[in-house]
């Protein structure tokens, strides 16, 4: 695990050290814009999904060069996510990442237009040429993340999420419901691998499965984290799900059946990696990583 926790890092600051020079500087009069952008992007995380991106475009060897473009663009969806996810009107939480949010720090509506920003600069990245040289590689990745960012996918499990509070929703659309709100971006970061190293189809697929299992996992160590959790080290505010109502895997299951199930996902995750040999290692390792996590 601590070869694991070195990797996460060294991703980190690899992916870290190219968001700062893709993150515009902070000049004109649009400059408050812009150093919210980096305020938010720049604040820490563990880069779970740039991790993911890098790790699947090495097994098909993919230069780093490509590879941390979408890991950043992905880091970049995340943050506008999580910006708007922190707003009063949505979650209304002060602390993100250890510091104030965004619109604490900032304002209400520069946090709006900073996670716009974010967004739109992320696609940018994508159609750049230094992404990859084929036109139709780029394509693919601008299609499949905005498949997975939008009304079908993170934005549209949003939407369920927040109409769910105080409903007593079954496990069933629970699980539909953070597929979308946090697996399809899980599930691109992924595929995003396949999609640079432009492998056959039962490949991405075997990737996709991976990814469907990874994301639950996440999503319910995330919810243990939040009934169970420190939120000094989460930096964020704890035992939010259970002060609104809100159904979770874990309030649905009970904390001990949760933690069971998330197990066997991650061991269900590292099982569709099997045509890929040794060589998903490292992402057999993430998988044991997201239920073993303290933050
Ligand atoms: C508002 C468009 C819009 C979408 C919001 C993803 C999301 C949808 C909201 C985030 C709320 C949340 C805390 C969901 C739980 C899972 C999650 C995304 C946790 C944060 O991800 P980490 O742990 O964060 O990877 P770091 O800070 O490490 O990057």
């Amino acid at each position: 695990m601590a070869s694991f926790a070195n990797s996460l890092k060294t991703t980190a600051d690899s992916v870290n050290e190219v968001l700062r020079r893709l993150l515009p500087d902070p000049e004109g009069p649009e400059a408050r814009l812009l150093e919210a952008m980096s305020y938010s992007t720049l604040a820490g995380g563990k880069r779970l999904r740039a991790f993911l991106v890098t790790a699947s475009a090495d097994m098909f060897g993919v230069g780093r060069t490509s590879s941390l473009r979408v890991a950043s663009a992905v880091e970049m969806i995340h943050t506008y996510s999580l910006v708007h996810d922190d707003l009063p009107c949505m979650d209304d939480d002060d602390v993100r990442r250890g510091e104030p949010a965004l619109h604490i720090a900032f304002n209400e509506a520069t946090a709006v237009l900073a996670g716009d920003a974010l967004q739109a600069r992320a696609f940018e990245i994508l159609v750049g040429c230094e992404t990859h040289p084929d036109p139709t590689v780029r394509c693919e990745l601008v299609r499949s993340l905005a498949a997975a960012c939008g009304c079908r996918g993170m934005v549209g499990g949003q939407m369920i999420d927040l109409e769910a509070e105080h409903e007593n929703i079954q496990a069933n659309d629970i699980i539909r419901l953070q597929q979308l709100k946090t697996g399809a971006l899980i599930a691109f970061s992924c595929e995003a691998g396949a999609i640079l190293g432009k492998v056959a189809k039962p490949l991405r697929q075997a990737l996709h499965q991976y990814a469907h299992d990874l994301g639950l996992a996440f999503q319910i160590i995330d919810d243990l984290l939040d009934a169970e959790g420190d939120g000094s080290t989460l930096g964020k505010p704890v035992r939010k799900d259970s002060r609104r109502g809100k159904a979770t895997l874990v309030s649905a299951l009970g904390p001990e059946r949760a933690r069971t199930q998330a197990r066997m996902l991650a061991q269900q995750a590292s099982a569709h990696l099997d045509p890929f040999g040794e060589k998903a290692d490292i992402m057999r390792a993430a998988a044991e990583f997201v239920i073993s996590r303290d933050r």
